[in-house]
Formats: structure tokens, C-alpha cells, sequence
């Protein structure tokens, strides 16, 4: 038999006559790669290729970013604003006018009756974060509910609540770069190579170099663990005991930096004491992983010159995901690697803006993270912004998911969703449809008109989406990067800051507070409020960003008036002794109690179930479900199932399932793989009506974060397998 090329047509890349190249960061993860996109004559967005110059992806993209462009003509977009009184009757098209009188007309009938708070937003990590800033300042400033929050709380809210509790203040104080300089690396709970495949490569290539070791923490043979010198495949939910375990061998052993502690940390003997009673025999039993790795691992760690973590949503998607992170940084601490080149602790972000929406949209607090319980902060900003300090709530208010379960008690009657999918990408998504229906009243604003969540609305703003408009986003090193404007909002949709700004003037009485039209207006406010702080962008300027491939905060109006080269600036932050963000720049070392609270496979539901994404799509699909180069390596929903697993089940590789939690149940393929051990599945959660219907979610007590990772299943064989093929093809479009 013949095999090879001579039997095929030779591969021919295709001349797309591109006639102009636009500058963009692309609109899916936070590595933030620099891009441009190919327009053709006729204006038509036909290529995207890496930018070669640009520091985060020196020319590369993944098969997302190279596909990007086709989003721009992609099916479902919205097009017309749309409008009906009761959820189940059909949508009438409206115009923009009529859409935002009853979008404003019913926040403030809503509000009206059950009082301010009645009415939640909940926003994104997806959009610009001029937009972010503006959202921001409406929903504060002039609605004034204190019920805004983002799907951030599904993704970093873990992060940003552990980087506060250790130093004082959100913002990873690591870069890229940082791989280059490191001589160990702990990757706990991230699959690099799939979810940030340029960061993977940043790393690869580093470590191809200088040979330091990989120690991945997962437990799964994520494709980054395959490339681990050492993989620990713990029991889910147990990250905690790990560490407190590898504390217990460094201060046991001596392996600390005293001298570190001593100067820039808080809380020793109460760390001491607690890690004390985490032998790593004891942790064995707990986490899974046999005590000898334990103590080589903490030896590897603490005797490197320069060591660094990494993590991502094995870590925050935990019921201990405060924990953890701070379980990471104090890790960091004890060793000295914060500051420091190749030591830090760098938490890996999820979406292309979450870092914005951290830094900039007031969900949690005020921009540029100012605190709402800070009488000065709130004073500041309200004569920024022209409005009275008194408005302004004293704390912060419930968090996406705790607004979910407001509505379902009755508490919240208006919900405005912007930028996210909650009816697929949040736990237990049957209970949520129920919940949808105790609404007065919801508006959904997204660049797709066939969201899951758009079923629940009764009015429909369609947007912008990346590429449509112009402004900056901030990527996992804190660098703040360009999207240009590559193509005109599809149809009649409009960028996110119009619709902000003319709800705005629906609300803004006498038009007191101000809301600068163009996103660079807006950029340079936002410069003003950042001087003299941490996250400081005052030295930027569109230019200067777009010319620098992004430049990292901070990056001072003064650094740029000495010339200061924005490439070199800005690379970490906590460098400099006692520079944390407490008032005696110490950091905190925290004691972390275990507490054995998760979902656990039992004789009912045996299996634990634990959910993540492909390299492939993206979220819940609304994009990459409809670019045929991605959506045809998964199509269907499937789960990686054990072999010797399936054997017991009588299931064949390729055969359906279905899956039953306490919750609900979903029919899924299953495909035979090493991947996973025996009393474990793992299934994709990018598709609807699948993998959240199954999951309890229950919430971290600090970030209120849910466990999208740990639950108990069970694996059912299914008799009709073509009843099951044709439900399962028929639920995703086929
Ligand atoms: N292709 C693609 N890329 C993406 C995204 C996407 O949807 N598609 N989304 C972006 C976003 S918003 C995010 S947040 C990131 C997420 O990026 P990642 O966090 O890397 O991705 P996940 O697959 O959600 O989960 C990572 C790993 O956590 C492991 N894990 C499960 N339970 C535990 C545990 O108890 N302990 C430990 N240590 N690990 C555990 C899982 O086995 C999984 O391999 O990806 C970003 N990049
Ligand atoms: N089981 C399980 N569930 C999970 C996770 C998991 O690992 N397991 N991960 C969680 C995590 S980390 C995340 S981040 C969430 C993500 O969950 P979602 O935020 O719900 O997911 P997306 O599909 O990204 O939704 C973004 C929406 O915004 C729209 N959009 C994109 N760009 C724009 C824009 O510029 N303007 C407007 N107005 N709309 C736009 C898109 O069409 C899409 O509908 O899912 C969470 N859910
Ligand atoms: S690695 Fe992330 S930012 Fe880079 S091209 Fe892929 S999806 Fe886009
Ligand atoms: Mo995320």
C-alpha cells in the first residue's frame, strides 16, 4: 500500500490578495498575542497572521487567533435590537431608540418598586476595557445598584481574592519572560499547551534552553503533564494539603529564606504552626500522592536558585480556591521567589480582558482597584466622576453567583447581562432556567443573538464584538494591548461603549456626570485616575501601544518623559524590599486549614467528574461553534473516559452515554483514553445543556468562586445508541 503525499495534491496556500494590514490583540485568551488582521480590496477581513515584532508571541498564534478573522461574517450575530414582553413569545425588531427607552425605562421602574439593589448587572472579562470603565461608571455613578459583578467570579475572582490576601493588593507580579530566568517550575492545575498555547511555547522554548525541571500538579495527563519531569495526579480538591505538606518539608528541613521572611512578611509562627501537622505521611493519604514525591518536590522548589509557580482553574475552580492561591503565594514567600527574575508566583488569567475588568470595571470595588469599604477611595472617585460620595455603597455587593441565587429568592428582579452566557457556563444550569422565569424583567447584550441566555430576554441589544471596535485590553503579564478597529459592527450593532454611553444619558440628569464619546477620550480619563498607583498606565498613549506591541503596566507619564523604553518598563512588580501593598509593606503568610467539604464519588455516583476546555473552542461556543476550522475537531460533547473504566461498563470507544449527577443528567460520547484514571471522566464544558447541567458548584467562602471541578457522576450504557446519535446531533445543529 502506497502512503504519503505522492498520492495527493501537493498543499497550496491560498493567495487571499490581501491589500491592508490592521493591528489587533486577539479577542480570546489572555496571553494577549499581538495579530493583524488581512483586508482585501474590497475591505473584507480575509487573513490573520502573529505579529513577528511583538514581545508576547514573537509571530505565533493558535488555531484560534489564526481563524479569528472569520468571526467578523460568522452565523447568529446579532443585528437588530430586539424587544417582546413575556420570554415565550416571539422577538419584534425594534429601533435602537425604542430598545434603550425600555431597557432604561424598565431599570428604573424595577428599581422603583423593589428598591436599587433589585436591579443586578452582570458583566464580562471579554470586552475593552474602556468599556469596562464606562460600564463601570454608569452602574455606580448614576444606577447605583450594588449588585454588579462579572463572570470573572467563575474564572479569577479566586486569584484576585488570594493576590489580596497575601499582598495587599490584586496584580500578578510576574511576566513571561520570567521562564527564562526561573530554574524550577510547579504548574498547578493548567493545561498549558491547550488553553494557553503561546504562553506553552513562551515556556517550552525557555525550557529547551536551560533544562529546568516541570512539576505539574493535576489530576490528569493534561498534554502539559505529559511534558512534566514530574506529575502529581492528586485527588481532586486536596491542592491545599499539597502545600501545606511541602511547607512542612521546607521549614522542617531548613530550605527557607529567613532572612526574606524576616523583612517582608507577617505570620510565620502562625504558618509554622499549622503546616506542622501536615507531615507529608499524613498528606499522602489526602492528596494521593505517595510522600517521597512530595519531599523531593519540596527540595526541587525550595533549592533552586529561582523558582516559580504557574496555576490556573484547577486551583481557582475550588471550593478552597482563596485558599490555594494564597497556598501558592505563601510557597512564594517562605523561599523568597516574588520580585525576583524566574521567582514569582503568576497566576495564568482565562479571558483576553479579564485582567480590565480587574483593574478597571468597578465590579468588586472602584476603578484602578480602589476599595468601596475606603472612605478616601470613594471620595476620590465621586469628585472625579461629579457625583455625591454618599451614593456609593460602603461594601461591595453579591457576586455573580450569589446574584443567581438572589433572583431565585426574589430579591433581584431586573438583571442586565452583558458579554457572557451564564445559562451554559454557570453550575447546575437546569436549576438556573428555572430561576430565569422569577425575572420582571432581563436584557441580554451580546455580539450572538442565539444565546442560551438571550431565551430568557425580553430585550436584546446586539454588539460589537473584537474587531469591531477600538480600544486597549491587559493580558496575564499586565500588558496593555491595542485592538484596532478591523471591520465596521455587524448589521445595525454597535460597539458596547455606545450603548453604555446612551444609557447613560437616559439616566444622567442635566448630564452631570461626564461620559467622553470616543474609547481614546475615555483611555486618557482613565490615565488620570491610574497615576501615582500601582496598576499606573499614565505614560501610555494608543500609539505608543500599538508601536511597543503593548506595554506592561506600570508606565508612568514620567518614564515616558525620560524616554524610557516602554519594552524594558514595567516587567514585575514587589521587586523592591517591603513594597507590598499592607501599610508596612509586608506581605501575609496565612495559615490554611483543610476543610473536607467537595461532592465525592460514592457507591451511587462512583465516578468524579471533572470539567475543563479544549484547545479547539472556546467558552460556550458562541464563536468558535460557528468557524468550521475549529468546531471539526469536537463538534459533539464527549467525555475521556478510562478504558479498563469502560470495559466494566461494556462501553465501546465511540459508543454514547449517558451521565447522571445528583442534579441532572446529559448524554455525551465517550472516548477511551490513558488520560484519565479509572474513577475519573473528564468532559468539555463548552457545549449547552451538557457538562453544567450536571455540576453543583458549591462556592468558595472568600472569591464565591464555584468548583466546577470536583463532583461525583455516574456512567450509564446506553441501549439505543441511535436514538442517542441523533439526539445528541440534532442538540448541536446537525
Ligand atoms: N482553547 C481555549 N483556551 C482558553 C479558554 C477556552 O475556553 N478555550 N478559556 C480561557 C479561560 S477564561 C480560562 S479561565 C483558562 C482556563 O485554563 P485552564 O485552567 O488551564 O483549563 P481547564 O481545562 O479549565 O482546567 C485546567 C486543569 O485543571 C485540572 N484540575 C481539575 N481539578 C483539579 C484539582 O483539584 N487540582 C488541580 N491541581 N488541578 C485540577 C483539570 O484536570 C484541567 O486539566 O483558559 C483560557 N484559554
Ligand atoms: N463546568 C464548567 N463551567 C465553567 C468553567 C469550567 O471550567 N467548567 N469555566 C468558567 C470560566 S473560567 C469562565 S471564564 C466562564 C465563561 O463563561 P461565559 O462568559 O458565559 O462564556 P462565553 O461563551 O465566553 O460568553 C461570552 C459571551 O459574550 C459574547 N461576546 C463576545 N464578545 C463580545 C463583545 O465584545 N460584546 C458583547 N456584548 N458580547 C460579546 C459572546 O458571544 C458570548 O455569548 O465559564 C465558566 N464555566
Ligand atoms: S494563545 Fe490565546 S491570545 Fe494567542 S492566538 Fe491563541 S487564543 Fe489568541
Ligand atoms: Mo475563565
Amino acid at each position: 500500500m502506497l502512503f504519503g503525499r505522492s498520492q495527493k495534491n501537493p498543499i497550496k496556500i491560498a493567495d487571499k490578495q490581501v491589500t491592508q494590514w490592521k493591528y489587533a490583540t486577539c479577542g480570546y485568551c489572555s496571553t494577549g498575542c499581538s495579530m493583524e488582521v488581512g483586508l482585501n480590496q474590497a475591505g473584507k477581513p480575509v487573513s490573520s497572521r502573529g505579529v513577528g515584532g511583538a514581545d508576547v508571541n514573537r509571530g505565533k498564534l493558535c488555531l484560534k487567533g489564526i481563524m479569528e478573522h472569520e468571526l467578523l461574517s460568522s452565523a447568529g450575530r446579532g443585528d437588530k435590537p430586539l424587544l417582546r414582553d413575556q420570554i415565550d413569545q416571539p422577538w419584534a425588531e425594534v429601533n435602537w431608540d425604542s430598545a434603550l427607552d425600555k431597557v432604561a425605562g424598565q431599570i428604573k421602574a424595577v428599581q422603583h418598586k423593589y428598591g436599587r439593589d433589585s436591579v443586578a448587572i452582570v458583566s464580562t472579562g471579554q470586552m475593552l476595557t474602556e468599556e469596562f470603565y464606562t460600564l463601570g461608571k454608569l452602574a455606580r455613578g448614576l444606577i447605583g445598584s450594588n449588585n454588579y459583578d462579572g463572570n470573572t467570579t467563575l474564572c479569577m475572582a479566586s486569584a484576585v481574592s488570594g493576590y489580596k490576601r497575601s499582598f495587599g493588593s490584586d496584580g500578578p507580579p510576574g511576566c513571561y519572560e520570567d521562564f527564562e530566568h526561573t530554574d524550577c517550575l510547579i504548574a498547578w492545575g493548567s493545561n498549558l499547551p491547550e488553553q494557553h498555547p503561546v504562553i506553552y511555547w513562551r515556556f517550552k522554548e525557555a525550557q529547551e534552553k536551560r533544562q529546568f525541571p516541570l512539576i505539574v500538579v493535576d489530576p490528569r495527563v493534561t498534554m502539559l503533564a505529559q511534558n512534566a519531569d514530574i506529575h502529581l495526579a492528586i485527588t481532586p480538591g486536596t491542592d491545599v494539603v499539597l502545600q501545606n505538606a511541602l511547607m512542612h518539608v521546607i521549614l522542617d528541613e531548613g530550605l527557607e529564606d529567613q532572612d526574606y521572611i524576616e523583612k517582608n512578611t507577617n505570620g510565620i509562627e502562625a504558618l509554622k504552626a499549622e503546616v506542622e501537622k501536615y507531615n507529608p505521611t499524613m498528606a499522602a493519604t489526602i492528596c494521593g500522592i505517595d510522600e517521597d514525591s512530595i519531599r523531593l518536590v519540596a527540595r526541587l522548589y525550595a533549592k533552586a536558585k529561582a523558582s516559580m509557580q504557574i496555576w490556573t482553574m484547577g486551583i481557582n475552580q475550588s471550593t478552597h480556591g482563596s485558599d490555594g492561591v494564597v497556598g501558592i503565594n505563601n510557597l512564594s514567600l517562605i523561599t523568597g521567589n516574588i520580585g525576583k527574575p524566574g521567582g514569582t508566583s503568576l497566576s495564568i488569567t482565562g479571558q483576553c480582558n479579564a485582567m480590565g475588568t480587574r483593574e478597571w470595571s468597578s465590579c468588586s470595588g472602584l476603578p484602578n482597584h480602589r476599595y468601596l469599604e475606603n472612605a478616601e477611595d470613594r471620595q476620590e472617585i465621586a469628585d472625579f466622576w461629579g457625583i455625591d460620595a454618599d451614593f456609593l455603597p460602603t461594601q461591595r455587593g453579591l457576586a455573580q453567583t450569589d446574584i443567581f441565587q438572589a433572583i431565585e429568592t426574589g430579591e433581584i428582579k431586573g438583571l442586565w447581562v452583558i458579554a457572557t452566557n451564564p445559562l451554559t457556563s454557570m453550575p447546575n444550569t437546569a436549576r438556573i432556567r428555572k430561576t430565569m422565569r422569577n425575572l420582571d424583567f432581563c436584557v441580554v447584550q451580546d455580539c450572538y443573538a442565539d444565546t442560551e441566555t438571550a431565551e430568557y430576554a425580553h430585550v436584546f441589544l446586539p454588539a460589537g464584538t473584537w474587531g469591531e471596535k477600538e480600544g486597549v485590553m491587559t493580558n496575564t503579564e499586565r500588558r496593555v494591548n491595542l485592538v484596532t478597529r478591523v471591520a465596521q459592527p455587524h448589521g445595525d450593532s454597535k460597539p458596547d461603549l455606545w450603548i453604555f454611553n446612551q444609557i447613560a444619558e437616559r439616566f444622567n440628569e442635566h448630564g452631570k456626570v461626564k461620559f467622553p464619546e470616543t474609547s481614546a477620550a475615555v483611555f486618557e480619563e482613565m490615565k488620570l485616575l491610574s497615576k501615582g498607583r500601582l496598576c499606573d498606565i499614565s505614560g501610555m498613549t494608543y500609539d505608543l501601544i500599538e508601536q511597543s506591541r503593548g506595554i506592561q503596566w506600570p508606565y508612568t507619564e514620567a518614564q515616558n518623559e525620560r524616554g524610557e523604553s516602554p519594552v524594558a518598563g514595567g516587567g514585575r512588580l514587589y521587586t523592591e524590599p517591603t513594597t507590598f501593598c499592607y501599610a508596612d509593606g509586608k506581605a501575609k503568610l496565612i495559615p490554611l486549614p483543610f476543610v473536607d467539604n467537595n461532592e465525592t464519588p460514592d457507591e451511587e455516583f462512583p465516578v468524579w467528574l471533572n470539567t475543563g476546555r479544549l484547545v479547539e473552542h472556546f467558552h460556550t461556543r458562541t464563536k468558535t461553534g460557528k468557524v468550521g476550522n475549529n468546531n471539526k475537531f469536537s463538534p459533539i460533547p464527549f467525555i475521556e473516559i478510562n478504558p479498563d473504566a469502560a470495559v466494566q461498563l461494556a462501553v465501546k470507544d465511540g459508543d454514547y452515554v449517558r451521565l447522571v449527577s445528583r442534579r441532572s443528567d446529559a448524554v455525551v460520547m465517550a472516548k477511551h483514553t490513558q488520560r484519565v484514571a479509572k474513577n475519573m471522566i473528564f468532559l468539555p464544558f463548552h457545549f449547552h445543556d451538557c457538562a453544567n447541567r450536571l455540576t453543583l458548584g458549591l462556592l468558595d467562602p472568600y472569591s464565591r468562586q464555584p468548583a466546577f471541578k470536583q463532583h461525583a457522576v455516574r456512567v450509564e450504557p446506553i441501549v439505543d445508541q441511535k436514538a442517542a446519535a441523533k439526539l445528541s446531533m440534532e442538540m448541536r445543529g446537525f
